[in-house]
C-alpha cells in the first residue's frame, strides 16, 4: 500500500511517519473579480494575488478560470484557457505547487504541458477524454465527487446515505482512472462540500473523512473555506467566515484530511503550525 501522493515535482506523505497537511490557496482567475478577464491587468492582480499567498506560507496554488459557485453559467474553452494559461506560466517557478481547477480536457492537456502539478476535476474525470488528457505524466488527479452540475446542484440535493453514495461514487471513478493505467499513487479524492449537498450531508461527510480515507486508501483534499455550512453554524455572510472556514479546516485536517482548500493563507498556516504543534 502506497502512503506518498505523488505531486507532479513534488511528492507529499499522506499516512505514517512525516504527514503534514498542506495548504492550497485559492486563485480565481474569473472576471466577477475583474471586468477585462485575459487582459493584462487580470494578469498583474492574479500575480499580485499569488505572492501574497506565497509570502503567508501557501504550498499549492490552485488557478481557476471558471466560477463553479451554485448557478454560475459555463464558460467557453477558449475563454477559459486565455484566463489561465498566461497564470500558470506565470506562477509555475515560484516555488510552490501548481494546481489547475479546471473538467476540460482540452484545459487539462494544455495545463500539463505547462508543467501543473495537480489538476483538480469538480466533474471527477467524467467529461469525455478527461482521463486520456492525463493519463501520462505525474501530475496529481483530484477526484472530487458532485451531485447534478453546478447550474442545478443547490436545487434539490438528495442521497438515502450522503457518506455510503460519495464513498460509491469516488471508488466507481477511481477505478475508471486506474483501469486506464493510471498509477494509484497520483490519485487523491474529495467529498466536495456544496456540491449537491445540503448543510447536514456537508457535516455528515467532514466527519466522515477518516472513513472515506480508510475506505478508498488515499488522501483527501477538503475544501470548505467561506461556503455555506460554514455561514450555518457562524450565522456570518461569506465576507465574515475566515475565523469559521479556519476552524472547519482544523476540523478536516484532525480527521485526517491532507490538503485543505482555503482563501485564507495565511490564517490556515498559523493555525495548522500550532495544532501541528500540539500533536
Ligand atoms: C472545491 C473545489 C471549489 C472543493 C475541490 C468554492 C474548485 C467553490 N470548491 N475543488 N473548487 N474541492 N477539489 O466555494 O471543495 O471554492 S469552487
Amino acid at each position: 500500500m502506497h502512503s506518498t501522493l505523488q505531486f507532479g515535482r513534488f511528492n507529499y506523505p499522506w499516512r505514517g511517519e512525516g504527514v503534514r497537511a498542506r495548504v492550497m490557496g485559492i486563485l480565481n482567475v474569473t472576471p466577477d473579480s475583474f471586468s477585462d478577464g485575459g487582459s493584462y491587468q487580470s494578469l498583474e492582480f492574479a500575480l499580485s494575488h499569488a505572492e501574497e499567498m506565497i509570502e503567508a506560507g501557501v504550498d499549492i496554488i490552485d488557478v481557476g478560470g471558471e466560477s463553479t459557485r451554485p448557478g454560475s453559467p459555463p464558460v467557453s474553452l477558449e475563454d477559459e484557457l486565455q484566463r489561465v494559461m498566461p497564470v500558470l506560466y506565470a506562477v509555475r517557478d515560484l516555488g510552490p505547487a501548481i494546481s489547475i481547477d479546471t473538467y476540460k480536457p482540452q484545459v487539462m492537456r494544455e495545463a500539463i504541458i505547462a508543467g501543473v502539478d495537480m489538476i483538480n476535476d469538480i466533474n471527477g474525470f467524467r467529461a469525455p477524454g478527461a482521463i486520456e488528457a492525463v493519463r501520462d505524466g505525474d501530475c496529481a488527479l483530484c477526484i472530487m465527487h458532485m451531485q447534478s452540475d453546478p447550474q442545478h446542484m443547490q436545487l434539490a440535493p438528495s442521497y438515502s446515505d450522503v457518506v455510503d453514495e460519495v464513498i460509491g461514487f469516488l471508488r466507481e471513478r477511481i477505478n475508471a482512472l486506474l483501469a486506464a493505467g493510471i498509477d494509484p499513487r497520483r490519485l487523491c479524492i474529495d467529498p466536495g462540500f456544496g456540491f449537491g449537498k445540503t448543510v447536514e450531508h456537508n457535516y455528515a461527510l467532514l466527519k466522515a473523512t477518516g472513513r472515506l480515507i480508510d475506505e478508498l486508501g488515499l488522501p483527501l483534499l477538503a475544501g470548505l473555506s467561506r461556503k455555506s455550512m460554514v455561514g450555518a453554524v457562524t450565522g456570518k455572510p461569506v465576507e465574515q467566515r475566515m475565523a469559521g472556514s479556519v476552524g472547519g479546516a482544523l476540523a478536516a485536517v484532525a480527521r485526517g484530511a491532507l490538503i485543505v482548500r482555503v482563501h485564507d493563507v495565511a490564517e490556515t498556516v498559523d493555525a495548522l503550525k500550532v495544532w501541528q504543534a500540539a500533536q
